[in-house]
């Protein structure tokens, strides 16, 4: 009932942002909406392919500093509940989980998802991999799930959100996001945030361009879920996949350009949409960031930066902010 009412209030935010975004002008979509399974699917590879460097990074910053993190994380050897943000399939948190309970460190894990499903995939994959490991899953929005748990008892909390998933916020919206976040954070709870960060703007560009066109394909899975769940009748190859990158203000953007003049039918919003030739959708921005822009962040939010680990080529980094 509840996964029901969850859906249903998902999918009418989804028909009110399509209709608002395409009559919109410039038009623009979110990001957000690339995500069904289509999309998580093709995020995967995106995580696997040489060009995005990301995961790789900070891969082998968790790796690398797994003991560190671990002495931050139990400060005293006190009991902490490790919260992850969009849990995902938890491949480089367990790095972090499985050295914390071969250390014997006094935690719990809590990831948050939306999904229900990944949760149950994540829960089953970790029964079997760490089967001493206390897991307790939460699903529903980042915020709902997160005051649930801040109400549970005095716990100290360690909150995850890695993947850079913040740069695909804009700053104001990273600010709200952090201020919510800093008011569920008491003492010396923690949170730990994974950053892109500035960099040759060429590697940048490659790591959202990818010449087997898997970016491509999952910039354009928006339009296919308008076909497919509202009845949107997009010819995928009439539009381009587009990235650029201002190293001025770190932000990449991703964009779909209309290659010729054209009218799509969305059906289900009763809704018409022309496009000029060389019109854009705007899809995605992905922010790159440097010290000072995270310092502002964390400030902005009633937060500071308390430490901080990179990987050897500097190209990511791990901060860890505190209230
Ligand atoms: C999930 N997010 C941090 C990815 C990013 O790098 O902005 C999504 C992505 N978009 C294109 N490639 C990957």
């Amino acid at each position: 009932m509840q996964e029901t009412i969850v859906h249903t209030n998902i999918q009418a935010q989804f028909e009110r942002d399509v209709r608002q975004g395409l009559t919109d002008f410039p038009k623009h979509l979110s990001s957000k909406y690339f995500y069904d399974k289509k999309g998580d699917s093709l995020f995967k590879k995106i995580m696997h392919m040489p060009e995005y460097y990301l995961t790789d990074c900070e891969f082998d910053i968790l790796s690398r500093y797994k003991s560190e993190i671990g002495a931050l994380f139990a400060s005293d050897k006190q009991a902490f509940k490790l919260i992850e943000l969009g849990a995902g399939d938890g491949k480089k948190t367990k790095i972090l989980l499985k050295h914390f309970t071969e250390q014997g460190l006094p935690f719990k894990y809590q990831p948050i998802d939306i999904s229900q499903n990944i949760l149950n995939e994540l829960e089953k994959s970790l029964a079997k991999e760490l089967p001493k490991l206390k897991v307790v899953p939460k699903q529903g929005t980042y915020f709902e799930a997160l005051k649930e748990i801040s109400d549970e008892n005095g716990t100290r909390k360690v909150i995850l959100f890695l993947g850079s998933n913040i740069g695909n916020l804009l700053h104001d919206q990273a600010i709200e996001f952090l201020k919510s976040v800093n008011e569920l954070m008491k003492g010396d709870d923690l949170f730990f945030l994974g950053c892109d960060l500035k960099k040759n703007p060429q590697t940048i560009l490659d790591a959202y361009n990818d010449p087997a066109g898997i970016t491509e394909a999952f910039n354009k899975n928006i339009l296919a879920r308008i076909n497919a769940e509202l009845g949107g009748n997009f010819d995928l190859d009439n539009f381009l996949h587009w990235e650029v990158y201002d190293p001025e203000s770190g932000t990449a953007k991703s964009f779909l350009v209309s290659k010729k003049a054209q009218t799509v039918t969305i059906a289900k919003l009763d809704l018409e949409v022309s496009f000029s030739p060389w019109e854009t959708i705007h899809t995605e921005i992905s922010q790159k960031y440097d010290d000072a822009t995270v310092k502002w962040l964390a400030e902005q939010s009633g937060m500071e930066v308390c430490e901080e680990f990179t990987d050897k080529n500097s190209f990511y980094k791990n901060y860890v902010l505190r209230t």
